[in-house]
């Protein structure tokens, strides 16, 4: 129980962070602000008719939870881009986190909550960040009881496992009745990626993009991780070209 945050400037940082590798600098909250907006107009667009939307946000913002940041992010994209969805008519929205690292901050936001499902397909976290969630047996709470269900998957996984769970995922939110479709995006499930364990191929994104048109939701797409090597465009390409295929 933690009822007290610190007026002094170490002890904030702390007490909000849950990682230590996050800077903050001047420019971070402009920073953070525009990738919102730009996950915001995302939402908005597909609520005004378009089938899919891809919001390049920089930073990103999938570990950002409902009061600590972390892990690079520090508003939560895709849970922002959730809510407008909500707000603006749909009853019932998905969210699909496939970034290599589980969605800890998304799952916090929404982990009471019945209109929103978070499905997320990671690296376990008995040994990738975020460690603290991201279990097979977190399932929600209250009213969201059942509207959460996490994929925590081994090191060195390809694409055919990644695949069925995915698949699995997208039946759930099916059947969950989701109006529209938010996926947190994250190319660091790829073979090379330098923080990451997965084995995913270029050629594999386009198979997810081409999954993830065939769930027939209006879907935002959320720019997550992804680092350091040259094949990052073509992989988040590869995903888009599979949607609007
Ligand atoms: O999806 N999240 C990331 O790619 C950031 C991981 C930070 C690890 N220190
Ligand atoms: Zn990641």
């Amino acid at each position: 129980m933690r009822q007290h945050p610190p007026r002094d400037i170490d002890g904030a940082l702390g007490y909000y962070a849950f990682a230590a590798e996050t800077s903050i600098t001047e420019g971070t909250y402009a920073a953070a602000r525009a990738a919102m907006d730009c996950a915001l107009s995302a939402a908005e667009h597909i609520n005004g008719g378009a089938k899919a939307a891809f919001a390049l946000c920089r930073p990103p913002g999938h570990h950002a939870a409902i009061d600590l940041y972390g892990g690079y992010s520090f508003i939560n994209n895709a849970a922002c881009a959730a809510e407008r969805l909500r707000d603006l008519g749909a009853a019932r929205v998905g969210v699909l986190d496939v970034d290599f690292h589980h969605g800890n901050g998304t799952q916090d936001i929404f982990y009471e909550r019945g209109d929103v499902y978070f499905a997320s397909l990671h690296g376990d976290p008995v040994d990738a960040f975020p460690y603290f969630l991201g279990f097979a047996d977190e399932e929600g709470a209250g009213e969201g009881l059942g509207s959460t269900k996490n994929y925590p998957l081994p090191r060195g996984t390809e694409f055919a496992a990644w695949s069925a769970a995915m698949d699995d995922a997208l039946h759930r939110i099916e059947a969950f009745g989701a109006e529209a479709l938010v996926v947190s995006l994250g190319v660091d499930t790829f073979e090379r990626d330098p923080i990451s364990t997965f084995k995913l191929k270029s050629e594999d994104y386009l198979l997810m993009g081409e999954r993830l048109k065939k769930a027939a939701l209006p879907v935002v797409v959320c720019m997550e991780g992804g680092y350091g090597v040259p094949e990052i465009g073509l992989n988040v390409a590869n995903v888009l070209k599979g949607i609007a295929s």
